[in-house]
């Protein structure tokens, strides 16, 4: 097992929506403070997407980016990994264009397509603060997130050329096995960092078992000294599978992009409060430290925070 857990905060995400938390960060000022206050308290990783400033819906803008991810890094030295999934309905070009431009030092690329619902959450509210809201949930009981072989090969070279790390996002079973075909075919290089997503309607659930079966399959098909694991849980399952993760030996994310709440009916106020108390839970439950980003970039193999362009 790791002697220390990597913490990731994955700040604002493209699945949920500002009528579901007044505390979601919107504007790049917003999201960059959320990321440096989530670094203070223990996260050595951000993910990051950006939204539009007016009204909160996700977009793929290399100015906004830009201004987050140089707002972030004057401030702290954590690492910055941005989405390549972007949000609902981006074209690949789209969700590839801030790598070339941006170079960080790491960012998610998604190992395999997904009917990604996010439809279920529709229940929950009558009226909504924006109009695309309610659209954009609706219309994912239809959605394809695209990510086919061709994709992520084209992806995946894009970030090698730019020195980029991927973090590869597994939402169900199949897709480690894909992982595998594209490491036989030499386009994804091992050591790989994958994240075990569980919990999001259309892949795998968010059990105790599910979680076990993913990193059990990972054992059996990539193996154990090519691969380091993440978790994250949609919803609820957030903390119990973070913690799971680090006993198994494991990282974990948190983060307002998975989960609005700090416990069952409170909402948090920040991503900060979340890495809080995954530190705390994580140290008390499997005794494992947090890392520094220098520990983290260590672990990861990443280049230096000099070498991006922003
Ligand atoms: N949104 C999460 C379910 C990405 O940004 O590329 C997984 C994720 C993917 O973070
Ligand atoms: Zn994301």
């Amino acid at each position: 097992m790791p002697e220390k857990v990597i913490i990731t905060a994955a700040i604002t995400g493209a699945i949920h929506t500002p009528t579901m938390s007044e505390y979601l960060p919107i504007t790049p000022e917003q999201i960059s403070d959320e990321a440096v206050k989530a670094w203070e308290k223990g996260a050595s990783i951000v993910h990051i997407h950006v939204r539009d400033p007016k009204d909160g819906s996700p977009v793929s803008d290399n100015s906004l980016f830009r201004q987050v991810l140089s707002s972030v890094k004057k401030r702290c030295d954590v690492v910055i990994n941005i989405t390549t999934g972007g949000g609902l309905g981006m074209s690949a070009a789209e969700r590839i264009k801030p790598i070339p431009d941006l170079k960080p030092e790491m960012a998610s690329l998604n190992m395999g397509s997904i009917n990604f619902g996010l439809f279920p959450a529709l229940a929950k509210f009558e009226e909504w603060k924006y109009p695309w809201e309610k659209e954009y949930l609706g219309r994912t009981r239809d959605f394809v997130f695209k990510n086919t072989f061709s994709d992520i090969g084209i992806f995946c070279q894009t970030m090698y050329e730019h020195g980029v790390k991927p973090e590869l996002e597994c939402y169900d079973v199949g897709h480690i096995y894909n992982l595998k075909q594209l490491i036989e075919d030499g386009k994804i290089r091992i050591p790989v960092y994958i994240q075990f997503v569980l919990g999001i309607t259309g892949g795998i659930g968010a059990s105790l078992e599910d979680l076990v079966h993913m990193k059990q399959t990972a054992d059996c098909v990539i193996g154990a000294p090519n691969y380091l694991f993440s978790v994250c849980a949609a919803g609820k399952m957030q903390y119990p599978l973070c913690v799971a993760s680090s006993v198994l030996g494991g990282h974990v994310r948190v983060g307002l992009e998975d989960n609005l709440y700090l416990k069952k009916g409170v909402l948090a106020k920040s991503n900060a409060e979340q890495v809080a108390k995954i530190k705390e839970l994580v140290y008390e439950i499997s005794g494992r430290e947090s890392t520094t980003p220098d520990e983290t970039r260590k672990i990861l193999g990443l280049k230096a925070s000099s070498n991006t362009n922003f």
